[in-house]
């Protein structure tokens, strides 16, 4: 017997025309799923689809990349070069040959005029890494400006400098099969299911094949803490407290693998010393963890015959982000947790290519983790590229925090931008403003020509996007995987490589190094400066069609490897000085801006699933930006009751530095004291941000200050948000 409608009309499956799938990484987050893009007929990208056989994914995609062919088909793309010689005049088109010869003579110019490091380049971690490779090329040995840096800086700056504090070498040194082994897990300010969601996954499989505890270290109730067996809401920037006070509780009751601290750690005395000062009971007033709560979570992760730590920004992005890192690798070392299965110390980064410019962009020093500081690594460089090793300066320059302050100082005239955008994404926007408007020259490069930042550029460059070029990215297991193209870029926008190859040839040392045409004849040169001497980041074993048929490859892969090394460090030995990690003794200072009577709120920011950074990709996808399109604020409904405010209405949010408006939306997952903003809209969290640096890194605390809610007239408020372009 037949039940419901007689005449029953199946739903139909739009049948797109498939004709072709072309095989690409992911653009957008550093976990680095594995898709396949459908093409139809005429070529058109019309589908997306994950690939079952990739080790990352295993055939999911979050949401991001499931939408991620209409990127090709979305509005705002710059189709050719634009100049103009005052910021505020119109852009007139200007073929690629005049906008090349006028922006090498404008570096030349200021270059002769103030000094070869007045010129400042602040790059990305969107970048293929052949073409961070070329940009490093171009920049350290052909431009010569030593002030040179990326987006990385508000990003995984922390993470790089306590790895090389703990371990001697960038690089994490875990992969995702750890949580298959792992016998707990501690994740501290990091949200996967929606910045990270396939890792996500990846873990909640891991649980359900195989109980172990995972433990959450985050202010916010995240969709993470909400799964997880303990969450431990952390008082915003202490965490080094809680991990100097977990390390007390280890040493104190004997926890520690006495074994593996003695043959593989330095300092241990001074590291004892120091977390001896951090009882559970002094550390639980200044953490908010309760002392008990410390405890036990110390003797769980101890006492797990294998355990892991991962972490993102909510570490990184603190006054002490570099001594967090620090902190958790000492954590694992002192438990034996490091380079076994399922015992790490795992940096979960952040753009899809975040570890690409670590590795090659030569922003932090030379090629494949040379450094500027080593003249064996300047000389090695500069005979590869041919060229005089005196060019390299013997130290590294400014990082992006300290570029900016060093334009306002008059120190910097020009500045070239790389697929980032500033103007969104720094703190304290007001400042950044006004610095930008100090320059004598500014050139951004962008896919968008919509991007906030190209309102203040003298010159404009249109660079092809994702799919529209081929080449590597590197995931945060150290997987190599890469994207096919499998469209033509619009107009006359031209790959950013293709771009840097083209300026190269303005300038006189651009003549005396080789520039390779296609980005596979650069990952050749890469291969090749990658290899031997015990290096740790080695892919000469690697080829593009290679990764491709295995779906990525991880570093390290020497020549005649069949597949690349899972871990490092599982020798136990370290590439410091004697070859052994060091414990990291670190005392906690109380330097925020922290809430007082006249800003009694937190303000704490970060990201949601839908959508990616300054939404110059995802605001302009329907799909994804219909979830979100308005700027909101996350507030407890206890707070948002005392003040008297409710769902859905506008307010006006103060700091010391400017004003945001946004609408309200209360709920559990922020304390009483505490805001959450997502990081996405232009105008609103980073015109409030401070952004304390931290001072081994020089990264932004931008999960750190304090503000105040305002009333606000609500018809005012929308008209507002219209004019700033908030939406
Ligand atoms: N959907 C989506 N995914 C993304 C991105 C995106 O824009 N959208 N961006 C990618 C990039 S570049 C990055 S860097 C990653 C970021 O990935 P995550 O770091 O996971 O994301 P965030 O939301 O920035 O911050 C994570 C958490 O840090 C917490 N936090 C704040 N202060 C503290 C503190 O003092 N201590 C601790 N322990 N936690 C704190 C916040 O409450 C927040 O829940 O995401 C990547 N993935
Ligand atoms: N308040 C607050 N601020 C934050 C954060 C936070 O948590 N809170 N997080 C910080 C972090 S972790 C990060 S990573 C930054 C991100 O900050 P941004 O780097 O400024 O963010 P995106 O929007 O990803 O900017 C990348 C730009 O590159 C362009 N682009 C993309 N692909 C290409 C390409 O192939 N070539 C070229 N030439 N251009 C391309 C995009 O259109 C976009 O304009 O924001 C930081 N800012
Ligand atoms: S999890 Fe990250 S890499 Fe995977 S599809 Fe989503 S955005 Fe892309
Ligand atoms: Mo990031």
């Amino acid at each position: 017997m037949l039940f419901g409608r007689k005449n029953r009309k199946p739903i139909k499956i739009v049948d797109k025309q498939i004709k072709n799938w072309k095989y690409a990484v992911c653009g957008y987050c550093s976990t680095g799923c594995t898709l396949e893009v459908g093409l139809n007929n005429e070529g058109k990208p019309v589908s997306s689809r994950g690939m079952g056989s990739a080790h990352v994914n295993r055939g999911k995609l979050c949401i991001k990349g499931i939408f991620e062919h209409e990127l090709s088909s979305s509005a705002g793309r710059g189709d050719e070069p634009l100049i103009r010689e005052k910021t505020h005049e119109e852009f007139r088109p200007v073929g690629w040959d005049g906008a090349l010869d006028h922006m090498a003579l404008e570096i030349k110019r200021v270059q002769e005029k103030y000094g070869r490091d007045s010129v400042a380049i602040v790059s990305t971690g969107q970048l293929l890494t052949e073409e961070f490779y070329t940009l490093g090329k171009l920049v350290r040995g052909v431009i010569g400006t030593n002030n040179y840096d990326g987006n990385t800086t508000l990003c995984m700056a922390s993470a790089v400098s306590g790895y090389k504090r703990s371990f001697g070498s960038d690089g994490p040194p875990g992969c995702y099969d750890d949580f298959d082994s792992t016998h707990c897990l501690i994740a501290f300010g990091s949200n996967l299911p929606e910045q990270h969601p396939i890792i996500y996954w990846r873990l909640k499989e891991a649980l359900e094949k195989r109980k172990f505890p995972l433990i959450v270290v985050d202010p916010r109730v995240t969709m993470l803490a909400q799964f997880a067996d303990i969450h431990l809401p952390i008082t915003p920037g202490t965490d080094l407290v809680l991990l100097n006070a977990l390390a007390h509780v280890i040493l104190k009751e004997g926890l520690q693998d006495r074994g593996y601290i003695e043959a593989h750690c330095n300092d241990f005395e001074d590291f004892e010393k120091t977390v001896e000062q951090y009882d559970p009971a002094s550390a639980a007033k200044v953490c908010g963890i309760d002392e008990d709560m410390i405890r036990h979570v110390a003797r769980i992760y101890a006492n797990a015959p294998s355990a892991m730590s991962i972490w993102t920004m909510g570490i990184n992005q603190s006054t002490h982000g570099s001594d967090g890192v620090c902190g958790i690798n000492n954590l694992n070392l002192i438990t034996g947790n490091i380079g076994v299965a399922g015992g790490t110390s795992l940096s979960i980064t952040g753009q899809c290519n975040a570890m690409g410019t670590r590795e090659w962009s030569s922003c932090s020093g030379l090629p494949g983790y040379r450094m500027l500081e080593k003249p064996r690594h300047r000389r090695e460089v500069a005979d590869f590229w041919g060229i005089d090793e005196e060019f390299f300066p013997a130290k590294r320059g400014l990082q992006q925090t300290d570029i900016f302050p060093a334009i306002e100082s008059g120190q910097i005239k020009a500045l070239w931008i790389v697929a980032t955008n500033p103007l969104t994404s720094m703190p304290n926007q007001p400042r950044i403003k006004k610095a930008l408007q100090k320059l004598e020259f500014m050139v951004v490069q962008d896919i968008y020509r919509d991007c906030e930042t190209v309102d203040y550029a003298h010159l404009y460059l249109p660079a092809a996007s994702w799919g529209e070029k081929e080449g590597v990215q590197t995931n945060s297991e150290r997987r190599v995987n890469i994207v096919r193209k499998f469209i033509e870029p619009p107009g006359k926008s031209k790959p950013d490589f293709w771009i840097f190859n083209q300026l190269a040839k303005r300038f006189d040392n651009g003549k005396k190094i080789k520039f390779p045409d296609t980005t596979s004849e650069i990952f050749d040169e890469m291969k090749q400066l990658s290899k031997g001497d015990g290096r740790t980041l080695d892919i000469s074993g690697m080829s593009h069609d290679l990764i491709e048929k295995h779906k990525g490859l991880q570093w390290p892969m020497r020549e005649n490897q069949e597949t690349g090394d899972q871990r490092l460090y599982s020798d136990g030995i370290y590439p410091t000085a004697n070859g052994r990690a060091n414990l990291m003794a670190m005392h906690y200072v109380e330097n925020n801006e922290t809430p007082d009577k006249q800003f009694p709120f937190w303000l704490n920011s970060g990201r949601v699933i839908e959508h990616f950074h300054t939404r110059t990709k995802t605001g302009k996808l329907g799909n994804l930006n219909k979830f979100s399109p308005t700027p909101y604020m996350e507030i407890n409904p206890d707070a948002a009751r005392e003040l008297g405010i409710s769902s859905m209405q506008y307010v006006r949010l103060v700091s010391k530095r400017g004003d945001a408006i946004v609408m309200v939306q209360p709920t559990h997952r922020v304390p009483r004291d505490m805001v959450f903003i997502p990081m996405h809209y232009h105008d609103c969290v980073n015109r409030l941000s401070l952004g304390l640096l931290d001072p081994y890194s020089r990264q932004p605390a931008f999960k750190q200050c304090a503000v105040r809610i305002e009333d606000i007239d609500q018809s005012e408020a929308a008209q507002l948000n219209v004019e700033r372009r908030a939406f």
